[in-house]
């Protein structure tokens, strides 16, 4: 090929410029310029990432919305059913939603994710937890046993020994060293709830400094199941079941224990479980903070906030309202409760 020296270019540019000012000149725009074939020939392609990610994302959500329609569509239709929807789930995300009782981030996303539109007539006119006390069996039947009403009672614990002993080392002491409670291995009963801290197991919690026991050191916030029959029967020499839970209700077998410092708490979820729960404030303070799902909020607003106090038990279907909890006061809070059929 011949080369070009840098008068040819220069000269070239001078042409070319006179020739773009005689176009304008004419009239033509920019736009029409452009449109010239020559000029579209030597013109170097434009790579736009972004109009070219905007693009696909349009696509995704495309489908997004296909799918979410399709599976809501068949959930109406009874096509499709929320056990089928969670193992899909599971098959993808590697979490069990039909066993994992109370969530973990991801676990709360893709529930709700797939989590069909409630009936809001549960949260209609409710704005504060009803705090009651002498609550007769057939009155918890009637109002609050399955209506989704939260309730607190003030006077359940009143012969509960529990407070005199239930403690950090109470537990620690509780479990014997091959009790399931520290070595889960996958037991589907045997659940630990880290929420924010690192622990991997009780048996890490149990490990702590004891500065952070004593809360003077980093807070913390654990909350787990407890599989250990023989454990089981221990704690049951501390609390009954709570008086207003009439003969004919089960108790589920499966006590959960949720312990840790002030300034901490569990963040708002909404669980999948199998039934409504109370849960006995054996020791400390803990905020509750309810929120109606969102496609309620129209209905029944954004919610409202109580505090169970030492001493207290609520009640409340963790499937129907979002619930989140933060520690206050100054003493370290120890619940423990269970589901009721
Ligand atoms: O007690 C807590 O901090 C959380 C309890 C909870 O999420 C539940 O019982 O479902
Ligand atoms: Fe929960």
């Amino acid at each position: 090929m011949e080369e070009v020296s840098d008068g040819d270019l220069e000269l070239a540019k001078i042409r070319f410029k006179k020739l773009f000012q005689k176009a304008k000149q004419l009239g033509l725009s920019d736009k029409d310029i452009r449109k010239l074939d020559f000029v579209q020939k030597y013109q170097p392609k434009k790579f736009n990432v972004l109009a070219i990610l905007m693009k696909w994302v349009f696509y995704l959500l495309i489908v997004i919305a296909l799918v979410v329609v399709a599976v809501y569509v068949g959930i109406q239709k009874g096509l499709v059913e929320e056990k089928q929807l969670a193992e899909f789930s599971t098959f993808f995300t590697n979490i069990d939603l039909q066993t994992d009782n109370c969530v973990v981030p991801l676990t709360d996303a893709v529930l709700d994710f797939f989590r069909p539109p409630v009936d809001c007539s549960f949260c209609e006119g409710i704005n504060k937890f009803d705090r009651v006390e002498k609550l007769s069996s057939e009155v918890f039947m009637e109002k609050y046993a399955y209506s989704g009403r939260p309730v607190i009672i003030t006077d359940v614990m009143t012969n509960w020994t529990a407070p005199q002993h239930f403690s950090f080392d109470f537990f620690k002491k509780l479990y014997k060293k091959n009790s399931p409670v520290l070595n889960p291995d996958d037991r589907k009963d045997c659940q630990f709830f880290p929420y924010k801290t690192s622990f991997q197991g009780l048996i890490d919690v149990f490990k702590m400094p004891k500065k952070m026991v004593e809360m003077k050191g980093d807070r913390w916030y654990i909350g787990w199941s407890n599989c250990d029959p023989d454990a089981a029967n221990k704690l049951r020499k501390y609390y009954q079941r709570p008086y207003f839970l009439s003969g004919e209700m089960e108790s589920s077998r499966t006590d959960w224990i949720f312990m840790g410092t002030p300034g901490y708490g569990a963040h708002i979820h909404i669980d999948s479980v199998d039934h409504s729960s109370w849960q006995a404030q054996v020791h400390g303070n803990k905020t509750w903070t309810l929120q109606p799902p969102p496609e309620c909020y129209y209905k029944c607003g954004g919610g409202f906030k109580d505090t169970v106090h030492a001493g207290e038990v609520i009640v409340l279907d963790t499937n129907k309202w979002f619930h989140g909890t933060h520690v206050v006061g100054d003493e370290l809070s120890i619940v423990i409760g269970s589901e009721y059929d």
